[in-house]
């Protein structure tokens, strides 16, 4: 073989392993990039940066993109910028808005059966709402929830809605009368209220603060920790420890977003939000005793009732009524929730 023959063999032998070097890398590249497509989704919610939905949002929105090497990007929209909770379900079901974190009181209007939620004094405390949330039962309803175009991830905050007010101080449930309680507008809310003897209205949660200093309403129910980072207690004085109702959210996804994702994605989008709503749980339960502190220190009054048996008494024909009205599996699923306390 001649010296140029030779020359030109390694030459071709060169390329041919340049060729298949960069047909690996560039297979290799083009696997990922199926396997990662850029995306961008939209997670909207209600409350303020300092809230535990913000919280537990954040720590979502980090886990994914960092397990996406930031191909799946999420920007959060709070304080209801992107709308308030109904209108938002309603752009998810079109899957213009991918994600949200609703309260389980306002989903329950377009999934009906998520009522059981919102049924006055089903839950004992927060161990058992987590092992409500936790619990396979929740399954039926998540299976409700995709029949009308949302997934629900995950359901979190252990947390109760007690009333904060003023006027005077409710230790009966005939204490609420001549009161007018702001509610979310969900009909087993009102019902609840109205129930208990109290006058109820209905508005947006942001223009709460106003009606209340306007005197409108005397009265708001919700977490303590929501009722304080609002600065509620600047305009009330007592607050009732009454668990009356459940104060549940959930990560929820349109479902036509959802469904076009790679598995990889849908995978990693489950798993964050699990990261998501431990850390929102875990906040949330720490969160509450420092609030209620809090604006106890800024004047509010603690209002101590020790037996919520009138309370239930006078609240109980709501739950039969809706339950009535649901399909019966509904009223399994209360029962199963509620024998989880025994355990
Ligand atoms: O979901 O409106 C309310 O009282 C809610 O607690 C708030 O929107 C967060």
């Amino acid at each position: 073989m001649s010296q140029k023959m030779k020359v030109e063999r390694k030459i071709t032998l060169r390329s041919l392993v340049a060729i298949v070097l960069f047909a690996m890398i560039f297979s290799i590249a083009n696997a990922s990039a199926a396997e990662q497509p850029k995306v961008k989704w939209k997670i909207s919610h209600t409350l303020n940066p300092a809230s535990v939905y913000h919280q537990a949002a954040l720590k979502f929105k980090e886990y994914v993109e960092d397990k996406t090497g930031g191909n799946f990007t999420i920007t959060i929209h709070h304080s209801g910028t992107l709308g308030w909770e109904r209108e938002v379900l309603e752009a998810m079901q079109l899957g213009t808005i991918e994600a949200t974190i609703p309260s389980l009181g306002p989903f329950a209007v377009f999934v009906p059966s998520y009522n059981v939620f919102n049924l006055p004094f089903t839950f004992q405390g927060p161990d058992h709402m987590l092992a409500a949330y936790q619990s396979p039962v929740m399954d039926k309803l998540k299976a409700a929830a995709s029949d009308n175009g949302f997934i629900v991830a995950e359901h979190f905050l252990p947390t109760f809605r007690y009333p904060l007010y003023k006027g005077h101080p409710i230790k009966t449930p005939g204490d609420f009368k001549g009161l007018k309680f702001r509610t979310m507008g969900v009909p087993a809310h009102i019902d609840t209220y109205k129930a208990l003897g109290a006058n109820v209205t209905s508005m947006a949660f942001k223009e709460v603060y106003g009606a209340l200093q306007m005197g409108t309403i005397d009265g708001v129910e919700n977490y303590y920790n929501n009722l304080y980072t609002m600065k509620f207690q600047e305009q009330t004085k007592y607050i009732s420890n009454l668990p009356i109702l459940n104060n549940a959210a959930a990560f929820v996804f349109s479902k036509i977003a959802f469904d076009k994702l790679p598995e990889n994605y849908k995978t990693i989008l489950m798993d964050g939000v699990k990261v998501g709503c431990d850390y929102g749980n875990k906040i949330a339960i720490a969160e509450e005793e420092k609030a209620l502190a809090a604006m106890q220190k800024e004047g509010i009054v603690k209002v101590f009732v020790d037996d919520f048996g009138p309370f239930i008494e006078k609240s109980e024909p709501v739950s039969k009524k809706y339950l009535q009205e649901m399909e019966p599996w509904v009223a399994e699923v209360r029962k199963e929730i509620m024998d989880l306390a025994k355990k």
